[in-house]
């Protein structure tokens, strides 16, 4: 790496749900930020900081690889880069600096409202469509139960009433839009939140040193909004 390699760079997400939030959290912290909406890249002013603004599935690669130091991404997509990383022989390193107080939700498999559902056992045999195949895929292997999984990386909650699979596995918040789809949720296959990693092999003194200026004011933070 050539360009501003001694400054620390962390990896958001441009636009999205946890955008605003992580972007605030820093803010909090006393970085500067200069933000020009388009930009790949926003320098901060004060610290020896770049933010590198990205769609939050290459968050976790980017860390990973070492490409980006710090990382701010929800647990679903880390927990999911991660499976399929080790499955393709990838590596998969990092270190959770910091479980954040923003992202909340949870993976769950859903189906139609008027199905008589009773256990995990009901799945068997049946199509689920979903944007986590990998998560999904642990927690069937876990209760010993075969399906198919169709991969959708959006609309996702459509699937069923169009034919497309019998049920979803997808994030879930407050549960409207479930329900608005005449869905409804059977199993919590995995609850996240928003995290602070860290690439494994970072060794620059100057960067360690920053990181270690940044993480009591990221708790200091936390413990304010508590
Ligand atoms: O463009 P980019 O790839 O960066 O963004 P994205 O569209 O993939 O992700 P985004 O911004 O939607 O979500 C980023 C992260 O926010 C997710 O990976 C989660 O960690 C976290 N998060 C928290 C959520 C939700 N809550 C959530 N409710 N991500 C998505 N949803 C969606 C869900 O997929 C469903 O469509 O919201 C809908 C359900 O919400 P309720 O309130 O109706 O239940
Ligand atoms: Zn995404």
């Amino acid at each position: 790496m050539t360009v501003n390699s001694n400054r620390l760079r962390i990896a958001i997400q441009k636009s999205g749900r946890l955008s605003q939030d992580s972007q605030a959290l820093l803010t909090s912290c006393g970085l500067k930020i200069n933000l020009r909406e388009q930009r790949l890249i926003a320098h901060v002013e004060n610290m020896d900081i770049d933010l590198l603004r990205v769609r939050d599935d290459d968050i976790p690669g980017l860390v990973m690889d070492g490409v980006c130091d710090l990382g701010f991404v929800g647990e679903n997509v880390l927990e999911e880069v991660s499976l399929q990383r080790q499955m393709d022989n990838e590596t998969y390193d990092y270190t959770v600096l910091a479980r954040l107080d923003f992202g909340g939700c949870r993976l769950s498999i859903a189906v139609p409202q008027e199905e008589d559902y009773k256990s995990v056992k009901d799945l068997e045999g049946r199509t689920i469509a979903t944007t986590y195949p990998r998560l999904l895929n642990r927690y069937l292997k876990q209760n010993g139960v075969n399906c198919r999984i169709v991969n959708l990386k959006g609309s996702v909650e459509v699937a069923p009433r169009a034919g497309l699979a019998d049920a979803i596995c997808d994030l879930v918040s407050t549960g409207a839009t479930l329900e608005a789809n005449g869905l409804k949720e059977v199993e919590v296959i995995y609850r996240s939140k928003a995290v602070l990693i860290q690439r494994r092999d970072l060794a620059d003194e100057k960067q360690l040193k920053l990181i270690k200026k940044l993480m009591p004011r990221i708790q200091g933070v936390m413990q304010a909004n508590e």
